[in-house]
């Protein structure tokens, strides 16, 4: 996969980009990042690429030419149209794992990554494809952003993650929250690792983590609980669940 990232701060990528599994992706070639400063694309000798807004008020926007020139520099660099031109920003679609594992079945990806108090609204017109937010906050700019959207769709990509890990394991995957993971040693400050997890008895110790799964979603992501993520398994363990809360409420 090829992603294309325009800023005006490549400096800010370096370390997330050499580090751990993205670095091991980059040196692999499953991944090639390559960096356009809008900068270079100003087209004036103080080398600006915001202005004042029309119409008044506070702040900058960032103008539409050098963003569409660094896109046409980029269009020449790939060869062929740009199919997938995301821009970062606070009031695009929320990004989650579904986008994640959609994003990370294109060939070629391009982020644009926004500063200033916003963007000339030709650009979203002219080249923008989707818009997507990595949270409901505001930053300084879109670097910080398109840093989790690469490291996200990056690690959906086969052959990224190492032969053990499996990015399907994953919580959000199936839709649960991840049940708790332990390793050595057993006993930690007088905390004993469920006995379970020692047993052997893989059906059991599945059982024990779909239930512990189910538990915590309940407990801290209920919104997650949708009538089509539930097996018949985990309607049982829900089922049961109600149960006990029924006699402990001394409901019906
Ligand atoms: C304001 C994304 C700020 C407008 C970007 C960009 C948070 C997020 C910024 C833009 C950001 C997020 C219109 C491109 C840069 N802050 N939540 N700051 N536009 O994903």
């Amino acid at each position: 996969m090829k992603i294309d990232i325009l800023t005006l701060f490549p400096e800010m990528f370096a370390g997330p980009f050499d580090s751990s599994i993205i670095k091991r992706a980059r040196e692999k070639g499953l991944l090639e990042i390559n960096f356009t400063d809008i900068r270079d694309f100003s087209g004036n000798k103080h080398n600006t690429v915001d202005d004042t807004p029309y119409g008044g008020g506070a702040g900058m926007v960032m103008q539409a030419p050098p963003v569409m020139r660094a896109l046409e520099h980029v269009r020449g660099l790939r060869g062929g149209a740009l199919n997938r031109v995301v821009l970062m920003c606070p009031t695009g679609l929320p990004f989650d794992q579904n986008w994640a594992r959609d994003l990370a079945r294109e060939e070629h990806l391009v982020i644009i990554c926004g500063h200033y108090e916003g963007f000339d609204e030709r650009v979203r017109e002219l080249a923008v494809t989707d818009e997507l937010s990595i949270g409901d906050y505001v930053l300084t700019g879109g670097e910080l952003p398109a840093m989790v959207v690469v490291d996200a769709v990056s690690r959906m990509i086969p052959g990224v993650l190492g032969e053990s890990a499996s990015a399907e394991e994953d919580s959000f995957y199936r839709g649960l929250l991840e049940y708790p993971q332990y390793t050595r040693p057993r006993e930690y400050e007088g905390l004993i690792v469920p006995d379970i997890l020692l047993s052997g008895h893989h059906e059991n110790i599945r059982r024990w983590r779909r239930r512990q799964a189910l538990l915590k979603t309940l407990e801290r992501r209920p919104d997650l609980l949708r009538e089509e993520i539930l097996t018949d398994e985990d309607r049982d363990i829900l089922r049961e669940m109600a149960e006990v809360i029924r006699g402990i409420l001394q409901l019906d």
